[in-house]
């Protein structure tokens, strides 16, 4: 479908843009009118992810990115935190310089960190460049999210990316939703799960809380955090026992049924209401209704893979699904719901440590040859180091630099005081960025990015969609966009070669030429085809003529045998678990009107207004038991580190458990201990204990906390 991008009443601009924020994947128009920038909805696209045109409070708030502070001038640090403007030509000179004096040393001491909130063609040069100085220490806040689901579902069936589409969400019978609150995470895409259930479809929730998306449930499954695993093996005992899986499915197209079968036999639905708090029937009736489905999806998100065990967690769930036949087909599969607006495209072009663009691994030294002829220098093949593992090398003085594209691991990175010790040893360090951040606070060099709608590019949704934002807004004094920057340390660094040998670029649209070439998903989309395609194209696409694929795995699985590889996976808790210093389970969660660390969402006045502070919702029970009272102050306490916050007495959360949304700077709490596979940090349980303070002492706390830099 083609729009005509610049013909709107009156002869005014109106551009299409792709939300800033979630991986839903939003559009709107942005129009320049005589009195200033105007949003108007896209309401005439058909195919998109909004189709009627409606956002939701974030993206309804987008103009607030052009706030006054935005950062203007690269900067360079005089001390910590205190900074001189100077010039792009000697701000590009200084990085340059630091990172190959660095490199030439060993280049296993810097660390890169693409960002999930900036266009495909910039993370496609961060990784490229981070490997063409020779080392794979790039990565970026897809581990901290969804990496145990990537890797998982590698395992399970191949590729990690979702399976289907909002479209087959819409047409399920029945759409379980785990550890996943739909309705405030990816609300414009919850509208197809209204959809279905006002024809009739049954909604299944499973979180420990009762969520807003809670509400649309038939079926709720509270369990404790960090118990997912014990919840699958159950509804799968059931199955099985009742002989409900799909036999022809299981024997064409998965392996492992029978060890799957003896290892969820002892997982019998009274056992399993022991260790997570679900009665027994309720697994039976889950069970049921979702095998005996016609068609079925599951969707999750940060409450299953958040975990030490998240890999294990998401392959239960795969399996769960395989099992069942529930993949493959229209109106079916498995929807791990992506949540940075571009953090499917980031994984895409390998701003992973593993893995080159096109989940070609770096281990592997045809690829890895393939690459070094195609960049024209040595790659390293060994794999590089993950954000939280980086954060621990950085504390031991072995990682020495980091240059960080859009992200604030001061705030967003579990056990954040640690990471802000490591941040503060680093003998360099980089940030790009639009708005002055707590990271950016400890940089030397400090670069002033252009936001999404003052550029373009390419980007991917959770669907794998990938759409063209069109530059609607001018930026703010001499910011540039993130493509132009990285292409200017590439230059100065000496990649001079030509073509994909270096990094003399012109345009974005020269950048995803060159992603088409070397990343077989995206062969087919080129910049020209999506600016003509406002509803996008789904990945994978192998040539210009092919009209991209919304469903995997129709035939077979993408796993060496083209077979589902079922998971035996047992229980196993949380890395920490209550006990009598520390009673309770701590978990962590988001509000619909904020986004991550606030540095964007946090200067809408609107928005602030409406999600002022954080709340920590407690049960009644506990709340009594540990003297706490509706609307005053607490101190929460782990291992790691005290947080105050004002109680929400509430019976939404389950006895036992407290939860707490992060964007403020809760990760002051959170344990970094991670998934061995994975690597995924356990942020959403560990153990805790809390107790009443005085308005004073909270702020006291409060005020310190903002001065180490760790709370917003
Ligand atoms: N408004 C808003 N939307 C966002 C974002 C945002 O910051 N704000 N961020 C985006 C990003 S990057 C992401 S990754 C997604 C995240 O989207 P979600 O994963 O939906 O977000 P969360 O609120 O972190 O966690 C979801 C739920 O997990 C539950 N939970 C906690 N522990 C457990 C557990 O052990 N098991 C189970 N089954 N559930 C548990 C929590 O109670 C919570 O309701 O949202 C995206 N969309
Ligand atoms: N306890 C706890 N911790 C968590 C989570 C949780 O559920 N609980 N969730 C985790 C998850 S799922 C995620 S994804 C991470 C997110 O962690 P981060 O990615 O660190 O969080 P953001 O605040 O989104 O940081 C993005 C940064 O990019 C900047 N930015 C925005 N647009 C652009 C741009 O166009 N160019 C550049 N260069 N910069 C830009 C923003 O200003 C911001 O500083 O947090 C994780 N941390
Ligand atoms: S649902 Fe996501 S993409 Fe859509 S308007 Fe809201 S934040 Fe933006
Ligand atoms: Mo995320």
């Amino acid at each position: 479908m083609h729009v005509d991008i610049c013909v709107h009443g009156g002869g005014s601009l109106k551009v299409p843009v792709v939300c800033p924020y979630c991986g839903v994947g939003c559009r709107l128009y942005i129009e320049r009118t005589p009195s200033g920038y105007r949003l108007e909805y896209a309401d005439d696209i058909p195919g998109i992810p909004n189709e009627n045109g409606r956002l939701c409070p974030k993206g309804n708030a987008v103009l607030d990115l052009l706030s006054k502070d935005r950062l203007r001038k690269p900067l360079k640090a005089k001390e910590e935190g205190k900074f001189v403007e100077v010039s792009w030509g000697e701000a590009i000179k200084e990085v340059a310089e630091r990172l190959r004096e660095i490199a030439k040393d060993d280049p296993r001491q810097l660390m890169f960190f693409g960002s999930a909130k900036t266009f495909n063609e910039p993370n496609y040069l961060i990784q490229k460049l981070a490997r063409m100085l020779g080392t794979n220490n790039i990565d970026h806040c897809a581990r901290l999210c969804h990496s145990s689901t990537v890797a998982g579902l590698k395992a399970v069936f191949g590729a990690g990316a979702m399976t289907n589409t909002y479209r087959d969400i819409e047409m399920a019978d029945v759409i379980m939703i785990w550890g996943h609150n739909y309705a405030e995470t990816h609300p414009v895409g919850f509208r197809y799960v209204i959809k279905a259930k006002e024809r009739g479809a049954k909604v299944i929730v499973v979180d420990p809380r009762f969520t807003r998306t809670a509400w649309f449930s038939d079926l709720f499954l509270q369990l404790y955090p960090g118990t997912d695993i014990a919840l699958a093996n159950g509804i799968m005992h059931v199955i099985i026992k009742h002989g409900l899986y799909d036999r022809e499915f299981v024997e064409k197209r998965t392996v492992g049924f029978s060890e799957l079968k003896r290892t969820v036999e002892k997982y019998t639905p009274e056992r399993v209401e022991e260790i997570t708090g679900v009665p027994a029937e309720l697994i039976e009736e889950a069970a049921v209704t979702f095998a005996r489905a016609e068609n079925a999806v599951i969707t999750w998100a940060m409450g299953l893979t958040q975990s030490v065990h998240g890999y294990d967690n998401v392959r239960a769930v795969a399996t769960l699904i395989a099992i069942t036949g529930h993949i493959g087909r229209p109106g079916n599969g498995a929807s791990p719901m992506r949540g940075q607006n571009n953090v499917q495209g980031a994984c895409d072009l390998g701003v992973l440590p593993n893995v080159f663009p096109g989940y070609q691994a770096v281990t592997d030294p045809e690829k890895r040859r393939f690459f070094e002829e195609f960049w024209g220098a040595e790659l390293s093949g060994e794999v590089g180091l993950t954000t939280i593992e980086a954060t621990h090398e950085a504390e031991k003085g072995r990682v020495k630099a980091y240059y960080i594209m859009g992200e604030n691991p001061a705030i967003s990175e579990a056990n954040s005081k640690r990471a802000i010790r490591a941040l503060r040893k680093l003998e360099f360090l980089v940030v790009q960025d639009i708005f002055p951040t707590e990271t950016a606070r400890l940089a030397d060099i400090v670069l002033p990015a252009t936001s999404m709608l003052e550029n373009e590019g390419s980007l991917t949704n959770t669907e794998r969609r990938v759409q063209w934002s069109f530059k609607a807004l001018n930026p703010p004094g001499e910011a540039r966009p993130d493509w132009w920057i990285v292409s200017e340390i590439g230059k100065a660094i000496g990649f001079t070669g030509s073509g994909a040998r270096g990094f003399n670029y012109r345009s974005p649209e020269e950048i995803l030429r060159e992603i088409n070439a070397c990343t077989p998903q995206y062969r087919g989309i080129t910049p020209e085809r999506l600016k003509e395609n406002l509803a996008g194209i789904h990945w994978p696409c192998p040539s210009e003529d092919h009209p991209g694929t919304p469903l995997l795995y129709t035939e077979r699985f993408l796993t060496p045998d083209g077979k589902a590889h079922l998971a035996s996976v047992e229980h196993s808790g949380p890395a920490e678990i209550p006990d009598k210093d520390y009673p309770l389970i701590l978990t962590t969660m988001r509000y619909v009107g904020h986004f991550h660390t606030l540095t964007m969402t946090g200067r809408s006045e609107l928005l602030r207004k409406r999600w002022r502070e954080p709340f920590l919702e407690v049960h009644p029970d506990d709340a009594e038991r540990f003297k706490l009272k509706d609307g005053e102050w607490a101190v929460v306490e782990t291992r790691r580190g005290r947080y105050p916050v004002r109680a929400k007495v509430t019976k939404a959360v389950k006895r036992g458990v407290v939860a707490i949304p992060w964007h403020w700077g809760a990760n002051v709490l959170t344990n970094d201990a991670i998934d061995p596979v994975s690597k995924i940090p356990d942020t959403k349980a560990c153990a805790c204990r809390v107790r009443p303070v005085s308005e004073a002492e909270a702020r006291k706390l409060l005020d310190e906390l903002r001065e180490m830099g760790v709370v917003a």
